[in-house]
């Protein structure tokens, strides 16, 4: 358990890592980031090779490392690599998408996933070979049971998918991140508290000898578009 009832009080220690960059370093590294991160894909097609578990459980420690609010940490990662679980998940998530599919999502909805390509099958919510389920903790409880608030939940859990998808990618694996909605069954599914929110379900493995994407999912909008600079 993390917190404790008693309230901690302010301890500063030195900031316990420093990169102390040079300039040209600092350009380099940023460089070499993006281009690893612009070979990142989203990838709907998968192999069923086998992922050790080791790696799914780095990678959810790193996702482990990010700011969060107060530093509750407000999070929790299932990673499910058994098959029966797999097909439970995906027989649901899938009654949900023909429901979405046949009319739920809406004409504008359906429009704009068009060039994505999608539809209410989900053969990689089996084919690939770990599942990582995000929930949210809108409070958390102490060990006699009662509550403390969480904060900024949804801000905090999607830098941390953020950090996790960032971290499979280095490691070398792909992802798909599948958000159908409701996910009430998730929490029965896995065994998780009501405080719990599932957010999203994150197909990792590796991709099939076949895979592709869609062509619109690689036109990344220009810097003139997703930032402004106000230099002093
Ligand atoms: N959840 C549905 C629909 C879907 C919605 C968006 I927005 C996407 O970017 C992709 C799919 C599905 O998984 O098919």
């Amino acid at each position: 358990m993390m917190f404790s009832k008693s309230s901690l009080g302010y301890d500063p220690i030195p900031l316990p890592h420093r990169a102390d960059m040079s300039d040209a370093e600092m350009q380099e590294a940023a460089q070499e980031f993006l281009h690893k991160m612009q070979r990142r894909h989203t990838v709907r097609d998968f192999s069923d090779r086998a992922v050790a578990k080791d790696v799914i459980a780095r990678c959810i420690e790193t996702a482990g490392t990010a700011p969060s609010g107060a530093n509750h940490q407000p999070w929790h990662f299932v990673a499910i690599s058994e098959s029966s679980l797999k097909q439970a998940i995906r027989a649901e998530a899938e009654e949900e998408e023909r429901r979405f599919y046949a009319g739920g999502a809406g004409d504008e909805w359906i429009k704009a996933l068009e060039p994505i390509g999608t539809n209410a099958d989900k053969p990689h919510l089996t084919i690939a070979p770990w599942l990582i389920v995000v929930f949210a903790q809108r409070w958390g409880e102490f060990d006699d049971g009662t509550r403390y608030k969480n904060y900024y939940v949804p801000e905090s859990v999607n830098i941390a998918t953020g950090f996790l998808l960032a971290a499979l990618h280095h490691a070398g694996l792909t992802t798909l991140t599948h958000t159908p909605n409701p996910m009430k069954f998730l929490n029965d599914a896995l065994g998780r508290p009501k405080s719990e929110k599932p957010t999203m379900i994150i197909a990792v493995g590796h991709p099939a000898a076949d895979a592709t994407v869609p062509r619109v999912a690689k036109l990344k909008k220009p810097m003139s578009e997703i930032a402004s600079f106000h230099e002093g």
